[in-house]
């Protein structure tokens, strides 16, 4: 490397360690499945792990250049796939705010990540960029105190991932923080307790949920308590971190009077993580878990299913045909946002134009879009797929709700709402309008039982099941509105990297002719509900088609034909 390229010290340091993080050689260990290419995707680079040991060093230095880049603050990553196969492994890079990289920076990733193993020169360039993105009054502190903290989910090839991540924080001379086996949230959570000067040790976390869920289900004397849900609740952990750390969350709420079974919690022979289990499994196939005794359980037992990181849930409820009733994302965010909803208007004397929005993507039900725009006055904002666009989304609303159909979700409240409640909640208790203040502390204390830096399945469990039994006369789970009939299909191409998507994924640019064949085929369905998307997955070599309908035999017919006109423009 030229002597100007090494002219800061961590540059040295980082060239000299990366020259023993090589890349994996695809001959050598024989991996056909490894990438050519590594993409930041959905998010985060996730691929084979046995591809992933050089990406997990780097992806460390970049860790630690957006720490350095901060002036010295805490930046975070957690080794994990989420709710992929075990074989696979992945890297989550998370900022000082708590939140996810800033989708300008994916490019710098990937760049730092595709360099090749010899290109020092070009790993510290995209380190350097990396470095100098910054908020201003960040970059103008000291540069005392940069720390990685590096968690990594129960993957057997996590621990040697997640030392090759510890690596290369070192090698930019930064501290790396080992925070051992953690759900993503909870990692996201550290780290931005770590920023704001509050404990960022586990502790506190369970600590801060489960003080949420007393004081948000705590009654007045003269208050009955709604017994029409029970206060267990079946837990489906995908035989992933939430097997583990879904029992310490157990205990801290058990004095309250909630209670978790936990299923599929890893630690079986035949334990197997996201196979036949996990909300992946349950939300895209409608069914119970193939293992963890669901369908012993009796009818109408409400149940949760998550994912390999925790990081989404849904709910389900069986049926006594051995079915389930499905409570995914969309109808997650109707209850929240409802309920939010609700609270705002008692308090509106006290609380103006205060608005509760929420944010779905192109694969929310219909059904439950028309639900909310009936309820909240307004349509609902429609973004691409990822948590990245749906969270950046709902920080422009007041209260902010946002889920994927899939389980992955949460309500954010602005800076300016969480002081108009608290500014509210003294207004009302000097008029002694207690039915306003009631409102106004349960719009407190849900802040403090959701997760603020990110969607979190053990916070959502919590919301959720305070909620239900706070609520009284709450509706039955999942019976708001009934699903439009719909499915998702597959489909490999030769290249899907030809379909290019506008309108939040709900439209094709390219290939030409494709969107007018949709079109027609939705036309002729006749269907005026009838509703067809496609669009590349960025997480699988695939094309994904969604078709929803108001009979089912109709989704089947324009799914078929759907998948046709994508082979035909994409082959
Ligand atoms: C990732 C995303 C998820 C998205 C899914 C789509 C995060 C944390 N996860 O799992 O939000 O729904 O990818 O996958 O953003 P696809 O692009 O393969 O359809
Ligand atoms: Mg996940």
């Amino acid at each position: 490397m030229s002597a100007d390229a090494a002219r800061e010290p961590w540059a040295r340091s980082y060239a000299e360690a990366t020259v023993k993080h090589a890349k994996p050689r695809r001959e050598d260990d024989g991996d056909r499945s490894a990438p050519t290419r590594f993409a930041y995707g959905t998010a985060g680079f996730r691929t084979t792990a046995t591809a992933l040991r050089s990406t997990c060093f780097r992806a460390g230095a970049f860790a630690a250049a957006r720490a350095m880049a901060h002036g010295g603050k805490t930046t975070g990553m957690v080794v994990t796939a989420s709710h992929n196969p075990a074989s696979d492994n992945g890297v989550k890079l998370v900022e000082p705010s708590g939140g996810t990289l800033p989708m300008a920076l994916e490019g710098v990733a990937e760049m730092l990540a595709n360099a090749e193993d010899g290109d020092a020169e070009t790993q510290v360039r995209a380190l350097r960029e990396a470095m100098a993105t910054a908020a201003p009054a960040d970059a103008a502190s000291a540069n005392a105190s940069a720390r990685v903290f590096v968690a990594r989910d129960t993957r057997e090839s996590g621990r040697a991932l997640a030392d090759a991540t510890l690596a290369g924080v070192h090698a930019m001379g930064v501290e790396a923080v080992d925070r051992g086996i953690a759900t993503t949230p909870q990692l996201h959570y550290y780290v931005y307790c770590a920023n704001v000067g509050a404990d960022d040790s586990e502790r506190a976390y369970y600590d801060r949920l489960s003080a949420g869920y007393a004081a948000l289900t705590e009654r007045d004397e003269d208050e009955d308590e709604d017994d029409d849900h029970g206060a267990t609740v079946v837990i489906d952990c995908a035989d992933g971190v939430g097997g583990v750390k879904l029992s310490s969350l157990g205990e801290a709420v058990a004095p309250y009077g909630l209670a978790f079974d936990l299923r599929n919690r890893g630690d079986e022979p035949t334990s197997s993580l996201n196979d036949g289990v996990g909300s992946d499994f349950v939300q895209k196939g409608k069914t119970i878990p193939t293992r963890g005794g669901f369908e012993n359980l009796p009818a109408g037992t409400r149940c949760v299913s998550i994912d390999g990181d925790a990081d989404r849930l849904v709910y389900f409820q069986t049926t006594a045909a051995g079915g389930v009733d499905l409570v995914d994302g969309d109808q997650l965010a109707v209850l929240i946002a409802c309920w939010m909803n609700a609270r705002v208007k008692e308090a509106a004397p006290y609380l103006n134009d205060i608005t509760v929005g929420v944010v779905q993507t192109a694969y929310a039900n219909g059904a439950s879009t028309e639900f909310l725009t009936r309820e909240l006055g307004a349509a609902p904002a429609c973004v691409p797929t990822g948590v990245k666009h749906l969270h950046h989304r709902a920080e422009e609303f007041d209260i902010g709700v946002y889920f994927e159909s899939n389980g992955h979700g949460t309500a954010l409240f602005s800076p300016s709402a969480s002081k108009a409640i608290e500014d509210a909640t003294v207004e009302a208790l000097v008029a002694r309008d207690m039915p306003a203040v009631k409102a106004l502390l349960a719009l407190t204390n849900a802040q403090r039982v959701i997760n603020p830096s990110v969607g979190d399945a053990m916070s959502g469990i919590l919301l959720v099941e305070a909620i239900l039994r706070r609520t009284v006369k709450a509706p039955r789970l999942g019976s708001f509105y009934k699903d439009l009939p719909s499915r998702q299909t597959k489909v490999v191409v030769a290249d899907r990297t030809k379909i290019q998507t506008f309108d939040a994924e709900r439209r094709v640019a390219e290939p030409e002719g494709l969107q007018d064949a949709i079109d027609a085929i939705v036309r002729a369905s006749n269907d005026a509900r009838c509703r067809a998307f496609v669009r590349p997955s960025g997480t699988e070599d695939c094309v994904r088609v969604y078709v929803e309908a108001s009979e089912e035999t109709r989704v089947e017919e324009t799914t078929r034909a759907i998948v046709r006109a994508v082979e035909a423009h994409c082959g």
